[in-house]
């Protein structure tokens, strides 16, 4: 079950990635065999190892959205996630998360023990998600997403990105509450690298302060080894981003982010710490915020 720390203001949540995909951008293929065959126990002893560094969710995701990324059948999926996430929810006590945007993949995961769902599209690519968080009192993290992954990095397009982005979260919360999950559930994320240029993810993470005042939810931001900070800072291979993401990940601390999506659990457990005393700092300058 989710405690009453985790995901609430006034500390940093980190999230830890698990992806059992060959091809996700940074860790793709990292459990997962030539034949397919995901390894669990690699899998399982790498949720441990990221749990000992301070996770405080784990991450499980059986599909890629990067860019381009192919598409996954639902069977094949819940093949890859739901195996993993039963034996890690008897071998962790910290809570599980599905990074899915499909009904089956969902409800498998939470049948296997997953209480948090992590849905990129915030609900635009099958609004059902909602009802089922509800029925299962799962916490839901709404992504912002315009489109789809295999095509969202052609041409986007904001006028003014952090008003958009807020509007479009807004209106993905709104559903979430029609289908009966408590904003104490509610976790909203603006989506960094989907469907955004380089000057859109600079906007969104210096504008986070205002995407969190205007919505009253707690804020995830996923800019982990992304690829506009190695347009930023150079590193050829996404695990050499690791500098450039502890900088993002810092400024998204000092702005109002209340969860951070991590490859690297450990860094940002530091990044997070001297992050949040300044903002606290700033908060008490301030007389409190
Ligand atoms: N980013 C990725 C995947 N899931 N979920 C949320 N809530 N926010 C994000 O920014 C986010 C996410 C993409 O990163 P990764 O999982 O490392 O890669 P891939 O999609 O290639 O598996």
């Amino acid at each position: 079950m989710i405690d009453e720390r985790r995901f609430r203001k006034g500390r940093v949540t980190l999230v830890g990635i698990l992806n059992l995909t060959p091809d996700s951008f940074s860790d793709g293929g990292r459990f997962v065999g030539a034949a397919g065959r995901v390894d669990a126990a690699a899998a399982v002893e790498a949720g441990r190892a990221l749990v000992r560094d301070g996770a405080d969710v784990l991450d499980v995701g059986g599909e890629s959205t990067r860019p381009g990324a192919a598409e996954v059948s639902v069977a094949e999926e819940i093949r890859r996630t739901a195996p993993v996430l039963e034996a890690l929810a008897k071998a962790t006590d910290v809570p599980l998360s599905i990074d899915t945007r499909k009904l089956r993949v969902a409800e498998a995961a939470f049948d296997a023990g997953a209480t948090v769902l992590n849905d990129v599209s915030g609900l635009r690519h099958d609004p059902r998600l909602a009802a089922l968080a509800a029925e299962r009192g799962a916490t839901l993290i709404l992504g912002h997403l315009r489109g789809e992954p295999a095509t969202m990095q052609r041409a986007p397009r904001f006028d003014d990105v952090v008003a958009e982005v807020t509007a479009e979260l807004g209106a993905s919360v709104s559903r979430a509450r029609e289908a009966g999950v408590p904003d104490a559930r509610i976790v909203v994320d603006p989506g960094i690298g989907f469907g955004k240029t380089l000057e859109h993810n600079l906007a969104l993470l210096a504008g986070l302060g205002r995407i969190r005042a205007a919505l009253g939810l707690p804020v995830l931001v996923g800019s982990s080894r992304k690829s506009f900070l190695g347009r930023l800072a150079g590193g050829g291979a996404p695990a050499d981003r690791g500098i450039a993401t502890q900088a993002a990940d810092a400024i998204a601390v000092f702005q109002g982010a209340d969860a951070l999506r991590v490859h690297d659990v450990a860094a940002a457990a530091r990044t997070a710490k001297v992050a949040l005393a300044l903002r606290q700092a700033r908060e008490a300058g301030e007389g409190g915020a």
